[in-house]
């Protein structure tokens, strides 16, 4: 890391401000924590450990299906996506990888961009394929559907983007691929709801057959749009029968704002874990539907909850159990820099808080139907503020103790709002 983007001796001025009303704070819950044997330094160790990915179109101010609200100073290619990227995970020190989306973040050379993103503290993720829209010039339309459109033609072209972003991915050093598609239909009667899925599951197999030894393929399945009337991976249960079908490198993606409102997504994560197939996640938050609001804005229970099983995974890990973590978030309303801090902190709280929870206290409760005390075992960490042990784990890492306030000070957007072009309206994204 040489170029990292904010100036340490300012990061350091900050921190050095800070520090020792951190210490009084991570003393105090020290003391809380040890009168329920819980060693802080044990939880900020293991915190130290985790990471989440950030999307590359989680760096712009992304819209909505209505209207898109550009701000001065973001980002207009990926190399400057990569930029704000380094920002985020330079205070943040817990978001060291970016997911790519192809053909947004397209460049003409690859290793190049992964040199790029090495020299500002970054590697890459999982590699997004895009065949829910049409770019110009291409010879297929993705209006009827893509993998699994009734067009061979379309379906060839949907498949060869897809083994295209495996080669770009590898070119970047990423080890997944994830395939999200808008197919579907909008009308009862207007597709074989059957010959649909087989034609999906044709085609993956093709792109299945050409990930590398050490690739996975991420099914992510979304319950409806673009499509209103049905889609062809709609829910986990398409999606995990999907992965049984194609084999052990493929597994399913949970993106949070994919499901029925009040669903129990926790539930839905322990479930791919017992079948070996929970590949990874896509964190953002919703009131509604796929809102791709900021992490923990909306549920932070939620998160808390769906993190509790996540603990419970890795403390029973199956078929080589590996998450990837991303987060995948639409900003429309705030700079988007401050949302992914927000939400990589809110990420790291709902995990640490995880890591809180008594577990023997908790599965002796669950054996013994011990309904108020298996309940008061999760509400105990839950209630817990673990601010103080996220921020000294991000200290301890390099990063800044006030993350939000830290950025605004750098005067960061205002200089970018002077060095960079200005954004179009144009249109959202999905
Ligand atoms: C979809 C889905 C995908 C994301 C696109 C932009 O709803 O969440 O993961 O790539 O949006
Ligand atoms: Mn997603
Ligand atoms: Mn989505």
């Amino acid at each position: 890391m040489s170029s990292l983007p904010i100036s340490t001796d300012l990061l350091q001025s900050h921190n050095a401000q800070r520090l020792e009303a951190l210490r009084e704070d991570y003393e105090a819950l020290r003391r809380s924590l040890a009168r329920r044997y819980i060693d802080i330094d044990v939880i900020k160790a293991k915190l130290a450990q985790f990471s989440v990915a950030l999307p590359s179109w989680g760096s712009g101010r992304g819209g909505t299906r209505f209207a898109r609200f550009p701000i001065a100073g973001e980002p207009t290619n990926i190399h400057e996506k990569l930029a704000d990227c380094a920002v985020v995970n330079q205070l943040s020190r817990i978001t060291p990888r970016v997911s790519p989306h192809f053909p947004w973040d397209h460049v003409s050379d690859y290793p190049a961009l992964r040199a790029e993103a090495a020299e500002l503290g970054l590697g890459f993720d999982a590699v997004n394929s895009n065949t829910f829209q049409d770019r110009p010039g291409q010879t297929y339309s993705y209006r009827n559907g893509s993998l699994s459109s009734t067009d061979k033609s379309a379906r060839d072209q949907a498949i060869r983007h897809n083994i295209d972003c495996i080669e770009i991915g590898r070119a970047l050093g990423s080890r997944a691929l994830t395939v999200w598609i808008g197919d579907g239909s909008n009308f009862p009667g207007q597709q074989h709801l059957g010959a649909a899925l087989d034609r999906y599951l044709d085609s993956l197999r093709q792109i299945y057959a050409a990930l590398p030894a050490d690739w996975r393929v991420f099914l992510e399945h979304k319950m409806f749009e673009p499509a209103f009337y049905s889609t062809v991976i709609a829910d986990w249960g398409s999606s995990i029968l999907a992965a049984q079908q194609l084999g052990p490198k493929a597994k399913c993606l949970v993106d949070l704002g994919h499901h029925a409102p009040n669903v129990n997504i926790e539930q839905i994560v322990a479930r791919l874990h017992s079948f070996g197939k929970l590949g990874g996640f896509h964190f953002n938050d919703s009131k509604y539907g796929d809102d791709d609001l900021d992490s923990g804005s909306i549920n932070p229970h939620q998160l808390f909850l769906v993190f509790n099983e996540l603990v419970e995974a890795e403390l029973n890990p199956r078929d080589g159990f590996d998450p990837a973590y991303m987060i995948d978030q639409s900003h429309n309303v705030t700079d988007p820099i401050e949302s992914m801090l927000s939400s990589a902190e809110a990420i790291a709280g709902a995990y640490t808080k995880a890591l809180l929870v008594e577990r023997d206290s908790l599965h002796d409760a669950q054996e013994e139907n011990d309904v108020m005390m298996a309940f008061q075992t999760l509400r105990r960490a839950y209630r817990t503020d673990v601010t103080p042990i996220v921020a000294m784990a991000r200290m301890e890492a390099g990063g800044a103790l006030d993350t939000l306030a830290l950025y605004r000070y750098s005067g960061w957007r205002e200089q970018k709002a002077r060095e960079r072009k200005v954004t179009g309206l144009g249109a959202g994204i999905v």
